[in-house]
């Protein structure tokens, strides 16, 4: 019995001998290589200690294995130009928004809102000042006409055959020709219109009234929105949708026409475009789809394999 008992505590003294070993063994080989600056990752990576090793990633705004790293450009695509509605710039790791003369950048970062000039010192006019989205003018009491500076004001009493006349007529400024008689000109951003004394807004003045985009066109500027915005009513301001609202909208529409914007539209998104085949499906339902409703079963599905074949080769081959 005693001769057992001595046989199992010898047994018990070398196992723990042997656990004890192991373990100083593996304790002492892991060495941090981040603290001791031996790792090789990118200057733009973060180092990161594991047992035995480390790992290498990229800093947020950089895209990369670890070892290169380099910038993301979140301004690349034209069509979300980095979520901004005005201007994106690309910084290292990073990008800002801004915003055209007559905007400030909103809290969020991205959106532009019109600066109210009105509220600095009257926005210099003497009289009268007027806020407008990305601008503001002044105007003049009755009796008082603006003169050629836009801020100041002059008494109508003051008659004569030149531009103090108080029938000049001039939208914005009254210029004496050589041979006595007066010619109208604009502000820079507008455009003399064919009476030659109105003047007509265009897209280089307070982005022609416009919150996010501005086209110029026959009639004057059009205003557009950033995709996440909506045009209000009052055809200038922008105002925020949700994507519940953005698809509902894109799925409600009926005509050919619509349906091709939106085509072009989606092929430009880059990251968000749905597969070629999938897309000349949709665009064969909207068009064929109506068909159904006229003829048998057989004859739907007859009309819908032909249109499906037609867009697919348009698809695939212009
Ligand atoms: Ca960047
Ligand atoms: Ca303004």
């Amino acid at each position: 019995m005693g001769t057992v008992c001595f046989a199992r505590r010898c047994c018990l003294l070398l196992a723990l001998a042997w656990v004890g070993r192991l373990a100083a063994g593996s304790g002492s080989a892991d060495v941090d290589e981040c603290t001791e600056g031996t790792d090789d990752c990118h200057i733009d990576a973060i180092c990161q200690n594991t047992p035995k090793s480390y790992k290498c990633i990229c800093k947020p705004g950089y895209k990369g294995e670890g070892k290169q790293c380099e910038d993301i450009d979140e301004c690349e695509n034209d069509f979300y130009n980095g979520g901004c509605v005005h201007e994106c710039i690309n910084i290292p790791g990073n990008y800002r928004c801004t915003c055209y003369d007559g905007f400030m950048l909103a809290h969020d970062g991205h959106n532009c809102l019109d600066v109210d000039e009105c509220q600095d010192n009257n926005g210099g006019c003497q009289q009268i000042c007027v806020n407008t989205m990305g601008s503001y003018e002044c105007q003049c009491k009755e009796g008082f006409f603006l003169s050629d500076n836009q801020h100041t004001c002059i008494h109508r009493s003051i008659e004569g055959m030149n531009c103090m006349n108080k029938d000049h007529g001039c939208a914005h400024i009254c210029r004496e020709t050589p041979k006595g008689g007066v010619a109208c000109e604009c502000r820079p951003g507008f455009e003399l219109a064919k009476n030659q004394k109105d003047c007509k807004l265009t897209c280089n003045y307070g982005n022609g009234g416009c919150q996010h985009t501005c086209d110029d066109t026959d009639t004057g500027p059009v205003c557009g929105c950033h995709q996440k915005y909506a045009l209000h009513s009052d055809g200038r301001t922008c105002i925020e949708k949700d994507e519940a609202a953005i698809e509902s909208s894109e799925y409600n529409a009926t005509s050919v026409a619509d349906v091709d914007k939106r085509v072009k539209r989606r092929l430009l998104m880059g990251n968000t475009f749905l597969p070629l085949p999938l897309l000349c499906s949709h665009f064969c339902l909207y068009v064929c789809g109506g068909r159904f409703s006229f003829g048998l079963i057989w004859s739907f599905w007859f009309w819908f394999g032909l249109c499906l074949a037609f867009f697919l080769f348009v698809c695939l081959f212009f």
